[in-house]
């Protein structure tokens, strides 16, 4: 390859320098003949303009037909212009001269400079087409590696493909195991499946059967039910007989134990023979201090129960118990509702108390003291206003002091919904009614408030006051108040104190 480029540039070289030189020659033998005298030298060209005679046409004979001419002349022109003529020719010849002179000068100059040009020429050829012949084999060398690499690439492409498709067929080889793994397995399961139905279709037949037995036994039980539906309706008429005689019967007991007790206390008012025998007597009477303990021996409902307050107070208290309230157990000492009883009452009914205990009552101050006396005692007020709300206070401790100190007031412990604080009358306040005026006013507070209460001066609260009915109930000082509830001159629907032990 490389000699080959290098023939082909030498023979490239060869025609352009033989090209130029021809035509050099060429030009130099046109310009003998012609006023303007060109040389070309390269790329440069040079040209001489000689001196033009006038009416030279004979010059064209100069050359060997000048004698020619002579003889063809008529002499009738003359001695003149032969001198003339051949005055002319000498300045031609010499002209002629001069320019073979000049010419053969140039010659030899170009010549020197030719043979410079064309083997400059020829080596600059030469150069460029080893140049133009080395770029080439470079450029083929570069594109063989380009081949190359590209060659690589494809084989690299082609084992990588080779390469996964091995992969893929290790693969589906091992799905294809997977499969008739999974296919067996199947029909494994199949065979399993094809058991369990035999299995189910035999326990189903099993069923179905014990099914029948079943429904002839349920058929049987309905009857059964059937039977004893009837047995206890009529167990249940029986009932409700026995329980109104139930009912006549407490009644029938209680008076027996009225009766009883009025023997105990004949007794022990009698001689002291028979101490040991009334002590036993009491035990098997079961006696009750509040309604605390009525609903601990199983009275859960609210209604009027005996309770005996001390040994002492030998006749039985009624009182209203309130079993359902915050967990029942409470003894109720105050409650108003339709102000059906007038609480417009002396010192010593309030002392003993008044009213109906299944209706509106005051248990009575002494009560109340000697119950508050056997323990801790917890109080809770139950309010209800004309608007249906029903809030409640609450404390923890409550006590009343004895009738020598008025009846005054142990409280401690206030919480609840009825006002974020105590409407009742503070620590120590004693009782007052209109004949025993206590408080704490130069007024009489019993007077103007109307009803026994814990006045202050005369306080935020009087659950004892007037009963106003709805509408009427605004504005009255004098009504059923509890301050920090409905504020001081609103009259309350209805009302309940009650109190249980603090541990109940
Ligand atoms: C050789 O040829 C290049 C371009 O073909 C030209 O530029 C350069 O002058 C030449 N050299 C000679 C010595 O003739
Ligand atoms: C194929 O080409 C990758 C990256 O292009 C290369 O890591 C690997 O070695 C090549 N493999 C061969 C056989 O040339
Ligand atoms: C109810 O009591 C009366 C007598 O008090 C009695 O004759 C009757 O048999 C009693 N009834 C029942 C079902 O106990
Ligand atoms: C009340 O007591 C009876 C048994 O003495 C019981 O069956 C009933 O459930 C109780 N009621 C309440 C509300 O506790
Ligand atoms: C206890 O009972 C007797 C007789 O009934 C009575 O005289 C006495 O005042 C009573 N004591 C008290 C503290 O009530
Ligand atoms: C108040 O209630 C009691 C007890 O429920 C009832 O006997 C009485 O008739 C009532 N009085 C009025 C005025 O409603
Ligand atoms: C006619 C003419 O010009 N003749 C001249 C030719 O050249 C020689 C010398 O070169 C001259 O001496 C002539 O006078």
């Amino acid at each position: 390859m490389r000699l080959a480029v290098l023939g082909l540039g030498l023979l490239v070289a060869g025609v352009t320098a033989g090209a130029g030189g021809g035509s050099g020659g060429q030009r130099r033998g046109g310009e003998g003949r012609r006023r303007l005298h060109r040389v070309q030298h390269g790329q440069c060209s040079y040209t001489f303009i000689l001196p033009e005679m006038e009416s030279c046409r004979p010059a064209a004979d100069q050359y060997g037909n000048v004698n020619a001419a002579q003889r063809d002349a008529p002499p009738a022109e003359g001695e003149w212009s032969a001198q003339k003529l051949q005055h002319l020719e000498m300045a031609m010849e010499n002209n002629t001269q001069w320019l073979q002179k000049l010419e053969n000068y140039i010659q030899e100059n170009i010549k020197s400079e030719l043979v410079h040009i064309q083997a400059h020429v020829v080596h600059n050829q030469t150069a460029n087409m080893l140049k133009m012949g080395t770029n080439l084999l470079s450029q083929t060398a570069e594109q063989t590696r380009k081949l190359n690499v590209v060659e690589a690439q494809v084989l690299n492409q082609t084992s990588r493909i080779e390469i996964q498709l091995l992969e893929n067929t290790l693969s589906t080889n091992k799905l294809e195991k997977e499969l008739l793994m999974q296919v067996s397995e199947i029909s494994k399961l199949q065979n399993k499946n094809s058991q369990l139905e035999n299995k189910v279709l035999v326990l189903e037949s099993q069923h179905k059967t014990e099914l029948e037995d079943l429904r002839e036994e349920k058929q049987q039980l309905q009857n059964l039910v059937v039977r004893q539906a009837t047995a206890i309706e009529a167990l249940e008429k029986q009932l409700h007989v026995a329980s109104s005689n139930n009912s006549a019967l407490q009644r029938q007991q209680l008076q027996l134990m009225d009766s009883v007790h009025r023997l105990i206390g004949m007794v022990s008012a009698g001689s002291g023979r028979c101490k040991d025998g009334t002590t036993s007597l009491a035990r098997i009477l079961e006696k009750f201090r509040d309604c605390a303990e009525l609903y601990r021996a199983g009275h859960n409902v609210s209604g009027v129960y005996s309770i005996h307050i001390d040994i002492n107070m030998t006749e039985p208290v009624k009182v209203f118990c309130d079993m359902e309230t915050s967990g029942g157990g409470w003894t109720v000492f105050q409650r108003r509702f339709n102000g059906s009883v007038d609480f417009q009452r002396t010192w010593k009914e309030y002392k003993m108390g008044f009213g109906d205990p299944a209706g509106e009552h005051w248990l009575g101050n002494e009560a109340v003291f000697r119950i508050t006396s056997q323990g801790q005692y917890s109080l809770r007020v139950e309010l209800k206003d004309w608007e249906g709300n029903a809030p409640f206070s609450h404390y923890d401790r409550f006590q009343l002091g004895s009738e020598k100190q008025n009846y005054r007031l142990f409280l401690r412990g206030y919480s609840g919904t009825a006002g974020h604080q105590s409407s009742l009358a503070p620590h120590g306040t004693s009782f007052s009614t209109r004949d025993a005026d206590n408080d704490n006013c130069v007024c009489k507070c019993a007077l103007m408030l109307t009803g026994g209460w814990w006045f202050d001066a005369c306080g935020l609260s009087n659950l004892n006051g007037m009963y106003y009915t709805v509408g009427q109930n605004i504005r009255k000082l004098n009504g059923i108040k509890w301050h920090y509830f409905r504020g001081p001159s609103y009259s309350l629907r209805s009302t309940a104190m009650m109190i249980r032990p603090l541990d109940f």
